[in-house]
């Protein structure tokens, strides 16, 4: 054994080393899905009154219903077992303990110290990180109270009114949902926008209309190398510089986000102006840490601190509650068993709130990063094709209804593909309207109720349909779904509903017996293009060495480009 794999093994729990497919439970779970085969929902429900109310949890403000997954009490107790079995519960006490689950970037992963209130004590290495969670909260409070009350001034003088983050992926992605999913705590004299695509017009559409002197530019970037932020924050640069000409304005316009203070400070940010965090905070889990900072300054550092608080109570509920009653289990444990066992390619998230609108779009960083693996913690490959192999992370995907109800659901209703459904719902709209909000509860319900129970020949016979049409209006049904219902969208219930993802994302790493936490995928996109950059940028036609399909059309770019 070398001394990596020798120290990855005593770091490792003794679940990791468990091939998956040869546990009691797992070899009872195809079994069983293979038994179920037959039976649908119609019939789950019919022969079981209390179903609807029995197959459901409840914790931090958030009722979630799973009475219409294909599954029984019998599914339930196996998943659960297989959950023991595969050591979530002691997975998820290690990386609260600090060890370094992440075992591939030899991390800790400590998201959950982010929201430790001050009593808390959480130790890396020996240290106590929940004393320099909250200095960061109070510097980046600071900070968000100067601009949010008209007294950080730009060069000139003059308040800043417009916040601009520049970041990608998880400096981006959690920022944007949480700044949109807010709006209606966020103070609206601020201008927020986000640049993210090094698309020069995503750069230039988001600065069109806003007052250099007025604007304020937030650099994130855990690690400030970036090739998509750097380009986007030197071109911020120099549209301040080209107004004000000087140096010295760069102090008053830029603040960073990163843990890196050398990058920081060398693109000519003070480190005074700099918020840090660690290197125990992965990128899609860092939305609470000070890459936070524009929802702080948008929403105020009380309402963070409500936002905290709320992933704090998911967190505490994920690390004591039963697994037959904690809802990041159980969301897991469906996403397995849908998934592995009954097939399923992908996941659709249909909140029914326009402010969740890039409320999919962040999940699907958080869970397809996170769940995007083909090889267990050892190495050993899980390609469902390979022996004792299966399938692991599915495609997250969806839209705020009830907008995908006149264009994909189609295919959720009567496509070949079935597709479960998480539907989030809210009992008390934030900008009550007539009747709206009815209509679109109304709406969430039904459509979880078709999905489930379908329409068949008999009702449209019934209905009087004619023969030759009965087969393209029937409706299967048995298309499963959860309902998420809670009373209101405030900060404190999102902070929850994002910690409810990232524990169920947790519990499905440690059943597939993957590292949640590293994403070489990515890194290795960050690579690929700085290779070609050089040669669309030389002035001479460079020798290149790709593949013909990838020569040929950086050829023909450079032609075109003229
Ligand atoms: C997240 C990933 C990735 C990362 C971005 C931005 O888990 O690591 O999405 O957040 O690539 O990285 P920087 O913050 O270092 O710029």
């Amino acid at each position: 054994m070398t001394g990596d794999a020798a120290s990855q093994a005593a770091r490792a729990t003794p679940f990791d080393a468990l091939p998956r497919t040869e546990l009691p439970a797992w070899q009872a779970l195809a079994a069983h899905a293979h038994g179920l085969r037959g039976t649908t929902l119609r019939d789950l429900f019919q022969a079981d009154a209390d179903r609807g109310t029995r197959l459901t949890a409840e914790a931090c403000g958030l009722y979630f219903d799973y009475a219409k997954q294909r599954l029984t009490d019998e599914t339930k107790q196996l998943l659960v077992q297989l959950a023991r079995s595969s050591g979530v519960a002691e997975r998820a006490e290690a990386m609260f303990r600090g060890e370094r689950i992440n075992v591939t970037e030899r991390r800790a992963v400590l998201h959950v110290a982010l929201r430790a209130p001050k009593s808390h004590k959480i130790f890396f290495d020996g240290h106590d990180v929940v004393p320099d969670v909250h200095a960061v909260l109070e510097a980046m409070a600071v900070c968000a109270e100067h601009v949010r009350e008209g007294r950080w001034l730009g060069h000139t003088g003059k308040p800043i009114r417009a916040v601009v983050n520049i970041g990608i992926g998880g400096s981006d992605l959690g920022p944007v949902m949480a700044c949109q999913a807010l709006r209606h705590v966020s103070e609206r004299s601020l201008t927020l926008r986000f640049v993210s695509n090094v698309d020069g017009t995503d750069f230039s559409e988001a600065v069109s209309d806003l007052n250099p002197e007025e604007t304020l530019f937030i650099v994130s970037s855990k690690t400030f190398t970036t090739q998509e932020t750097m380009a986007n924050a030197g071109s911020a640069r120099a549209w301040v510089l080209k107004v004000f000409g000087d140096e010295a304005a760069i102090a008053r316009h830029f603040v960073a986000v990163s843990t890196n203070a050398d990058a920081v400070a060398a693109f000519g940010i003070d480190t005074a102006n700099m918020f840090g965090f660690w290197d125990w905070v992965g990128g899609r889990y860092s939305m609470d840490s000070a890459i936070g900072l524009s929802t702080m300054i948008a929403i105020g550092p009380e309402a963070f601190g409500e936002l905290l608080a709320g992933f704090h109570a998911m967190d505490e509920h994920f690390r004591s509650a039963p697994f037959e009653e904690n809802l990041p289990v159980l969301m897991g444990l469906l996403a397995v068993w849908n998934t592995t066992f009954l097939g399923s390619r992908t996941i659709a998230v249909l909140p029914y709130d326009q402010y969740l609108a890039r409320f999919p779009a962040y999940l699907q960083q958080l869970t397809m990063e996170s769940c995007g693996k083909r090889v267990t913690l050892a190495g050993d490959a899980i390609d469902p094709g390979t022996a004792g192999g299966y399938t692991t992370g599915p495609i997250y995907w969806g839209e705020p209804g009830t907008n995908g109800q006149h264009s994909f659901y189609q295919l959720i209703h009567q496509g070949t593909e079935v597709i479960p459904c998480d539907f989030i719902a809210f009992a008390k709209s934030l900008n009550p309207l007539g009747r709206h909000h009815d209509l679109l509860m109304a709406n969430v319900f039904a459509q979880a109720e078709a999905l489930a129970f379908g329409k068949s020949a008999e009702e449209l016979v019934a209905e009087g349909c004619a023969d030759w049409l009965i087969p393209h209006r029937t409706f299967p049904g048995n298309r499963p779904s959860s309902t998420i219902l809670a009373e209101q969208l405030t900060p404190r219930l999102l902070g929850s509903l994002v910690a409810l993802y990232e524990h169920a994302v947790f519990v499905q790493g440690a059943i597939w017996n993957i590292n949640c936490f590293d994403q070489w995928g990515v890194e290795l996109g960050k690579q690929l293009a700085g290779r070609i950059v050089p040669e669309l940028e030389s002035q001479d036609a460079p020798a290149l060495s790709h593949d013909s399909s990838t020569n040929a059309l950086i050829r023909r770019y450079r032609l075109m480009r003229g």
